[in-house]
């Protein structure tokens, strides 16, 4: 893990840890303590005592630990690292110096999330997730505060309170914890039809990442970005990871809830300490002022459209990498205060109604969140750049301001600070021209609510599909009140027939007889499948199960092979320790089967001679879970009886060897792997593998009649 002297943040930092490896426990104010186990009290066993200053700190101190969680995206987790512009594209646009001078690496700071769940929830429910970064730049703080898909509930920030008090627990019995299956959800969205652009990415897989480090990110509101000369370009911001975007599917997604709900959040850290710095490019969509209408269907205002990369590319411009873990959770990543209204020169808003209240509405919920006005000089919240200014007192203050005067104009103080006003730099706003009448009325431009919702449904792959479907039945199945069931497939039906029958059947509800015409139009960079998969087996998890009797020599190469491609390899064993190899020596293993499971990995090996796991019940389930979840699997010569014992299809050896195989087979056997009994795993296995681990999964499997 980096912690590098030469990033001005992390110095920054460094005079505010406290390096508790050699001190001596006092109290808070340094005096050095006698005793912290027993109160002070008359003793034998009388009462304790009021005098006892140490007790009464040491409660105190704890009674207050907490602070209210986010109103939202409350789950959280956060990492260090930089951003670094490719050249200087950028510069006919903006005059911000973090985006154009390729020397620049600015500190930056992200914090990802849910969304719906509190503080302590699981990191895997279906839901959007934020991506929110702090760019530490030497013009101030500026942050992009965006989710992991790049359109939004509803289209005025007015809205905001009602969509998220409908998808949060319902307020009487305060049910469910981190899910939107419930009937406040589902009433509200399918009486307010805006939401279903949105609602249709949350029924995707795009719901359900991966990691943190295989997501897209997305500003989701239109921007401008200012040059010198003062002309704006509005601007799209885009996210894309470098490990490829993948996801999890939901049943494996709900399991891991409870094997491991911090599983977002372990795989972010552990990356990080075994130096697979999660990496993500930025992007732009650059959209020419007297271009604003000229997108057909499209306002560049209203948060519930994007605009198809195949109509505007995005063009990428710079890198972020993460690199450091924080040093502390709360004092960092719970105490870090994101402002949509935190903007620097050469960037600033549009007219977008959402981007507008998120600008006053970030400011204002630090207030109760941190304890007052002075949040910003908490650590993690200070800008590397000087701050100088006559904003004093209020809770918390840290600073001490020196001198006489404390407002602007003053001669007692020299006139300082001074001004610097356009010339020195300072944020000018863009003077854009505005005119028209009051009301509390939307755009007739923001109208239409379906076509986009239609346009992502049409560029689904027919896996995606499947998931979409199989969601909304899941959600909706869960709704009580079956009026809203039959409202939301009323919608359904309006985004497209097919998608409504088929959701329909699975929720008895009546199938719509009516049609509505299906625009037909497609944008292939919406889907998943479309998407370049990761590099290689770079950072995944995979999964090696042994049993006594295991032939050494063809798993060590396999565990090399995919350990020089990067992958994380942990041998698991029916119990912790060791197992005995075939030729009798002692191999040890990484974890005992039963403390992990098939969903907490990318893939899966079973080793050659491990037939002592064919009555390992919970081997046998391994192997069949991580097939149904379409995970690549690779069987090591007589492994593959485990693999048998799992009753999967096709599994019979003659089926393997079809030559050519047929279409079933060959879908069945997609990223399943087989070496010969007693025969090396060579390279060519090794890549195959760690090609279908690139290629994350494997949808086109029939998994349907797996019992998993
Ligand atoms: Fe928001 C937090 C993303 C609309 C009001 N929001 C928050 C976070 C993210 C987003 C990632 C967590 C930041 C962190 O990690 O601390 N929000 C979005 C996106 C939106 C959006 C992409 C649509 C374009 N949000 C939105 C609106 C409002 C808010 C319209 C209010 C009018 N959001 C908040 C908030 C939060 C917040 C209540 C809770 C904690 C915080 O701000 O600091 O103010």
């Amino acid at each position: 893990m980096a912690r590098k002297n030469d990033n001005p943040k992390d110095a920054q930092l460094a005079p505010h840890r406290m390096d508790k490896s050699d001190g001596e426990l006092t109290t808070d104010q340094a005096i050095r303590v006698e005793d912290t186990d027993n109160t002070l009290r008359v003793t034998p066993r009388g009462p304790s005592l009021l005098e006892d200053f140490h007790f009464r700190e040491k409660l105190m101190r704890f009674d207050h630990e907490r602070i209210p969680e986010r109103v939202v995206h409350a789950r959280g987790s956060g990492a260090h690292g930089y951003f670094q512009p490719y050249g200087d594209a950028l510069a006919p646009y903006t005059t911000a110096r973090f985006l154009t001078d390729p020397s620049a690496q600015t500190p930056t700071f992200v914090r990802f999330s849910t969304v719906q769940g509190s503080r302590g929830s699981t990191d895997t429910p279906r839901d959007v997730r934020g991506f929110a970064t702090k760019f530490y730049t030497d013009q101030g703080n500026f942050d992009l505060v965006g989710n992991n898909m790049p359109v939004f509930f509803i289209q005025d920030g007015i809205k905001f309170p009602d969509v998220i008090h409908a998808v949060k627990p319902e307020p009487h019995h305060e049910m469910p914890q981190a899910a939107s299956a419930h009937d406040t959800f589902w009433d509200f969205v399918s009486l307010q039809p805006e939401t279903m652009h949105h609602v249709i990415w949350l029924m995707s897989d795009r719901a359900i990442p991966r990691s943190y480090r295989t997501m897209q990110g997305f500003g989701v509101n239109t921007y401008r970005l200012v040059n010198a000369d003062g002309q704006a370009t509005f601007v799209k911001w885009h996210w894309t990871p470098v490990a490829g975007v993948h996801s999890l599917v939901w049943d494996e997604a709900q399991k891991i809830s409870g094997k491991d709900p911090d599983f977002n959040r372990r795989d972010l850290w552990e990356a990080i300490e075994a130096g697979n710095f999660p990496e993500y490019e930025l992007g732009v969509q650059l959209i020419p002022e007297d271009q604003e209408f000229a997108f057909e269907g499209i306002d560049l205002l209203d948060d519930t459209k994007l605009i198809p990369e195949e109509v505007v590319p995005v063009t990428p411009v710079g890198r972020l990498v993460l690199n450091r873990n924080p040093d502390n959770f709360f004092a960092e990543t719970e105490q870090v205060a994101f402002c949509v209204s935190n903007l620097v020169p050469g960037i600033d808003f549009s007219d977008d109604p959402m981007l507008l209240a998120r600008a006053f509405s970030y400011l204002d919920t630090q207030l109760t969140r941190l304890g007052g006005p002075n949040f910003a000089q908490i650590p993690i919240n200070q800008p590397v750049a000087p701050v100088t200014n006559h904003q004093q007192d209020g809770f918390h203050q840290h600073q001490i301001p020196l001198g006489q005067a404390n407002y602007t104009p003053n001669s007692l103080g020299g006139g300082c600070p001074v001004v610097p006003g356009a010339a020195g730099g300072g944020f000018v706003h863009y003077p854009e021209r505005v005119e028209g009448v009051k009301a509390r009325r939307r755009p007739e431009t923001f109208a239409d609510h379906y076509s986009q919702a239609t346009l992502f449904w049409n560029s689904m792959s027919a896996w995606e599909k499947e998931h979409i479907i199989a969601a909304y039945k899941f959600e909706l199945g869960k709704v009580n009140a079956m009026h809203v069931r039959e409202r939301m497939v009323e919608h359904l039906n309006q985004i497209d027939h097919t998608l409504a029958v088929s959701v329909a059947a699975g929720i008895g509800v009546a199938a719509p007889t009516e049609t509505h015409a299906n625009h037909g139009r497609v944008s292939p960079a919406l889907s998943q499948a479309s998407m370049p998969g990761s590099a290689g087996a770079q950072g995944r998890k995979v999964a090696v199960l042994v049993g006594n009797g295991v032939l050494a020599e063809s798993l060590q190469a396999t565990r090399a092979g995919l350990t020089d491609a990067g992958a994380v390899v942990e041998l698991l064993a029916p119990v912790d320790g060791a197992v005995t190899t075939a030729s009798g020596e002692l191999l040890p293993v990484d974890r005992a089967m039963n403390t992990v499971s098939s969903v907490l990995y990318d893939a899966v090996v079973v080793a050659d001679g491990a037939e002592a796991l064919v009555n390992d019940g919970y081997a046998v389930h391994f192997v069949a879970e991580a097939y149904k979840h379409c995970k690549p699997l690779g069987i090591l010569g007589t492994g593959d009886q485990v693999v048998q014992a799992a009753r999967l299809p096709v599994f019979e050896p003659s089926d393997r060897a079809t030559e050519p195989a047929s279409k079933p087979i060959a879908a069945a056997l997609d990223g399943v792997l087989f070496v010969a009994p007693g025969a090396d795993a060579d390279g060519e296995f090794i890549a195959g593998l760690v090609d279908a681990i690139a290629r994350h999964r494997h949808y086109d499997r029939p998994v349907d009649g797996i019992a998993a």
